[in-house]
């Protein structure tokens, strides 16, 4: 029997409404709600194959394990085993070190649920404020600024402001990949109008910036420079309003003064565009009836994140572009309940319901609201500063939950010896294939998506409930619950009454959370499960009695702060934490692809999410790339002053001349070695402590690997994965990834061959050893190209060799993915098949599995997007390939059009 439940999206901000189905023993098929006032039955790439992210159980954490000695292994352990060691382990150090001795590690994909019973655990039981999140590297510049300029934390806009802006600045933000179904109405509003202006600030040409009316290509970091020099112009032309900055703000008067030090001219060039440009964008803005700023991690992911966002607010508040429709400063949380965590107070430098630490007010509310006693005063360590303490032993114990730090922390070698280091290491997970779960000294088994129960809050401020559609595998239970029964434990260990942390159900744990926020700024003391399930979704703030949430904050041009005034600060523009340098000289963007999320525990599970961008790639300027001798497809070596990682280069102008791009996602579970983040720096903002992971200091250099291996293998793609991962680490060079779903694609590079390694590769691949396997051997030339069978079909592929061998083989390698019956001779297949295939062709459009060269084929043919959309299909099914298949229309008509337009403007004018 099939089941619907309602639920929501657990990968991003959007926070997507979803209908999943399910027929009792999995999860078989999800579709948008069409009620859901997000996405209103739309879902992009990645929510539309979670089912398949979900499909097998293997590699799921599915029984809590225990290592017995440092050297040990891990071994399975039943739950009162695995809780009882949790608790006397934290209490031990706790009694020996203080509480400060202990750290929890959590994450903005918990459920508010899930994090209000940590942050709970943490500061009224333990009573250390040492509980960070992964927001710390997200949305904590956006919270410091909010705070700085309106006296509290969350945007003053909403989702309508998408479609009642009349420009739309997309500041650090690549829309288009990052929060496709918010980019989907906004086309949608800009198809309707197309007076509305879209200017997009961001180094790199990205699908959102293609789609831009004006693209400002600045410099890495200069952001402050960029924002400082369009007000400078507001003010000097005369297009600021003077009556709202006198009737609701203060402070303009010192920020007038030192914008006087950013003309225009000065600024284009510390930015790098055309002052045009500068001043183009400067006038849409003022002059424009309704301007949006929507930002994320190009500006918040920086050393002085919290500036950028503020100089970007400034714009808004001089020119009264806020606290109406379309117009506000609308920060986009990464994560699904990043706001939720910042509600409960789940970070290391705030208390509950947006309340501060160092308030004894605060402190004494939250205490009686409790029942607990002896908050601590002290602010806790922020992410970079907690992993520092564990590794210099200041903090013994940490608990990590529901986020990868080895992975996604910046200078992950500091992480790595950190968590090598600690006492005792605690990971809560739901998949054994991350970079973090090797140092968890217990690790316990978490429910995940479709199978755990609570709420989140959207980018909007908007509440959803997130609904269970089967119970969770094996021994693994929801986040709330493995902490309330830690909690259980803990609390007659250190001499504290255990009832304020007994929770019985999501829908208590909600009831108290609420009970928190009643007369602060985000009260929601009329949301309980009854409205959510009666109404769906709500918006904060939503006092008791009220009829609905208010969409909007700051209509009236009341703030938050002590007199109601919005503040502006003066500051200057300061430079990247690592400049460059004669032997750094390329400066290191790292980001997002369209169909990978994060450390790809979940999405690495699909091989058709693969299909988009399937290389571990570093992208440079073709000139660049010409200066240094190196082509397309070459690996490099990317190397910072921290250490260094080998790649695939990708040629193209989408970064300028002087930067380079590496996504975020590959991790060591694909890329030998780990993840970029080896090389980025731990430089935070001053204000936020959110590390600068957006800029380092790099060089690219050509790399000699002279003996290669190349596989590709049928099975069982998930347990394939899982033995050939402990390979990889081996090599100067070696990735994997999934192709399909029932294949595995190895590649790998170094210095000399080494035969042994290529047995364990031959074993780890379950490649035969029988007649079935028939191998190619030239001793001479240190060639072995082996073929195995399953009846007439190519089963697997392994060759080593030369580079000239590999690439030789590659019709071989494509055989196995297209499952070619082959019916010659079997010898025959090393000579008749080999040679050089048809370089691999780029899947654009996922849903209809659409490839490049179909696309460019029609378009040559003179085909635009809808033409596309109606004889392919491409883009008409989630539609996150309609920002690229718009791209590869204009890049058809430029290169056609031999007259350019000026260099800083591009896309639809
Ligand atoms: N597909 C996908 N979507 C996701 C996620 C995912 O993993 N995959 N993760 C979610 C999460 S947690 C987050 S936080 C968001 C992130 O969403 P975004 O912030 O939109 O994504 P990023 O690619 O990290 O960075 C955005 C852009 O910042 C630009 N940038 C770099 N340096 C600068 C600078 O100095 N100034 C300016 N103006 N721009 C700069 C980069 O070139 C990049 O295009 O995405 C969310 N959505
Ligand atoms: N270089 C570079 N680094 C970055 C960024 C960047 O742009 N560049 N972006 C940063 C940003 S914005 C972010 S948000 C972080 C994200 O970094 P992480 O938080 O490390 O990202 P995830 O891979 O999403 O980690 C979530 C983990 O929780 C597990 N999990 C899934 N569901 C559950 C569950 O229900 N319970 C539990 N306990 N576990 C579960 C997943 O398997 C996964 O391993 O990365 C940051 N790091
Ligand atoms: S935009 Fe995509 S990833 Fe984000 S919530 Fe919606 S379906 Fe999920
Ligand atoms: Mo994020």
């Amino acid at each position: 029997m099939t089941t619907i439940t309602q639920t929501t999206c657990c990968y991003c901000g959007v926070g997507c409404g979803m209908l999943v189905e399910s027929d009792g023993e999995r999860i078989v098929g999800v579709r948008g709600d069409p009620a859901h006032p997000a996405n209103y039955g739309r879902l992009c790439s990645k929510g539309m194959t979670l089912p398949l992210t979900a499909q097998s159980l293997a590699g799921r954490v599915l029984t809590p394990e225990i290592r017995v000695s440092r050297d040990a292994g891990r071994t399975p352990a039943t739950w009162d085993a695995a809780l009882d060691t949790v608790a006397s382990r934290f209490a031990e150090v706790i009694r020996r070190h203080g509480p400060d001795a202990v750290a929890f590690y959590v994450s903005g994909q918990l459920l508010t649920e899930d994090y209000y019973v940590f942050n709970k655990l943490a500061k009224g039981l333990v009573r250390t404020n040492n509980i960070d999140t992964n927001s710390r590297l997200c949305m904590s510049s956006a919270v410091s600024a909010y705070k700085m300029a309106f006296g509290a934390d969350g945007p003053p806009t909403c989702y309508e402001d998408l479609e009642a802006a009349r420009t739309v600045i997309f500041a650090g933000s690549n829309m288009a990949y990052a929060h496709p179904v918010l980019f989907r109405r906004l086309e949608a509003a800009r198809a309707a109008d197309p007076s509305i202006r879209w200017i997009v600030i961001d180094p790199r040409r990205t699908d959102t910036a293609a789609m831009a009316d004006l693209h400002l290509p600045i410099v890495p970091g200069t952001d402050v420079a960029l924002f400082h020099g369009m007000l400078h112009h507001l003010i000097w032309e005369g297009r600021i309003d003077r009556r709202y900055i006198d009737a609701h703000t203060e402070g303009f008067d010192a920020l007038k003064q030192t914008l006087r030090a950013y003309p225009p001219q000065l600024v284009a060039d510390i930015c790098g565009i055309e002052e045009s440009a500068l001043r183009q964008a400067a006038d849409w803005f003022g002059e424009s009836p309704a301007a949006l700023s929507l930002y994320c991690m190009g500006l918040n992911q920086s050393s002085h994140g919290t500036q950028k966002n503020l100089a970007l607010i400034h714009l808004h508040l001089a020119t009264g572009q806020i606290g109406r429709a379309g117009a506000g400063p609308f920060s986009l949380t990464g994560q699904p309940n990043a706001m939720g965590g910042r509600e409960v107070g789940g970070l290391a430098t705030m208390l509950a319901a947006h309340r501060e630490i160092g308030n004894a007010a605060h402190r004494a509310q939250v205490e009686q609201l409790w029942g607990v006693q002896g908050l601590s005063d002290t602010p806790g360590l922020p992410a970079v500063e907690m992993f520092d303490a564990v590794r210099d032993a200041r903090v013994k114990a940490i608990w990590i939950v529901c986020t990868n730090p080895v992975h996604s922390m910046p200078d992950s070698a500091r992480v790595r010896e950190a968590l090598a280091n600690a006492e005792f290491v605690v990971v809560q997970e739901a998949f054994h294939q991350t970079d973090t779960v090797p140092y968890a000294d217990v690790l316990l088994p978490a429910a995940s998506w479709g199978e755990k129960a609570g709420t989140v809050t959207n980018s909007e401020r908007r509440i959803s409930r997130v609904r269970a559609a089967l119970a969770p595998p094996g021994d693994a239970r929801a986040d709330w619950w493995i902490a309330g029964e830690v909690a259980r434990r803990l609390a007659p260990k250190l001499g504290v009454p255990p009832e304020p942390f007994a929770f019985t159900s999501i829908e208590a744990i909600f009831d108290e959370h609420r009970s928190l926020t009643l007369g602060r700024d985000l009260d929601i003391g009329g949301i309980d499960y009854a409205l959510l399930d009666a109404s769906g979704p709500q918006q904060w703030p939503f006092p008791a009695g009220a009829a609905h949430g208010a969409a909007r904050r700051y209509e009236d041009g009341v703030f938050a702060t002590a007199h109601g005034r919005a503040k502006f600060h003066a500051f200057d523009y300061q430079p990247v934490a690592e400049p460059i340098s004669a032997r750094h000289p390329l400066r290191l963007i790292t980001g997002r692809l369209r169909d990978q999320w994060h450390g790809m525990s979940r999405t690495g599970r699909v091989g058709q999410l693969f299909e988009h961008a399937p290389e571990p790639a570093v992208t440079m300027h073709p000139a660049d790339a010409a200066r240094r001798g190196l082509r397309a497809g070459d690996l490099v070596r990317l190397s910072s002053r921290r250490a260094e990682r080998v790649l695939t280069l990708t040629v193209n102008d989408e970064v300028a001349s002087g930067t380079v791009f590496v996504p975020m996602h590959w991790s060591g579970q694909f890329l030998g070695g780990g993840g970029v983040n080896d090389t980025t720096t731990n430089a935070v903002d001053p204000y936020s402590r959110q590390p600068e992971l957006k800029h380092a200091a790099v060089r690219v250099d050509p790399l000699t690997l002279p003996w290669r291996v190349a596989a590709v293998r049928r099975g069982d793609a998930l347990a394939l994965h899982a033995a050939v991962q402990p390979l990889l680490a081996g090599r100067r060079f070696a990735a994997v990834r999934l192709e399909g779903d029932d294949r595995i694609v190895v590649t790998a590079a170094d210095v000399e061959a080494d035969a042994h390694w290529l047995e364990r590769l031959h074993t780890a691949l379950a490649l035969p050893r029988d007649a079935s396997l028939l191998e190619y051997r030239d001793a001479r030339r240190a060639t072995t190209k082996r073929v195995a069978w399953r009846g007439a079909l190519i089963d697997g592929v392994l060759v080593a060799g030369s580079e000239a061998d590999v690439a030789g083989s590659m019709s071989l390698l494509a055989r196995v993915s297209a499952a070619l019956p082959w019916t010659r001779a079997r010898h025959a297949v090393f000579v008749a098949d080999s040679g050089p295939a048809a370089p691999r062709d780029r899947t654009v459009c996922q849903c209809k599995a659409v490839a490049a060269s179909s696309i460019d084929a029609a378009i040559a043919a003179g085909a635009d997007v809808a033409q596309l959309k109606a004889t392919l299909g491409c883009g008409t099914v989630c539609g996150s390939c309609v920002p690229e298949l718009q791209r590869m229309c204009n890049a058809m008509a430029m290169a056609a059009q031999t007259s350019a337009a000026t260099p800083a403007v591009t896309g639809a004018a």
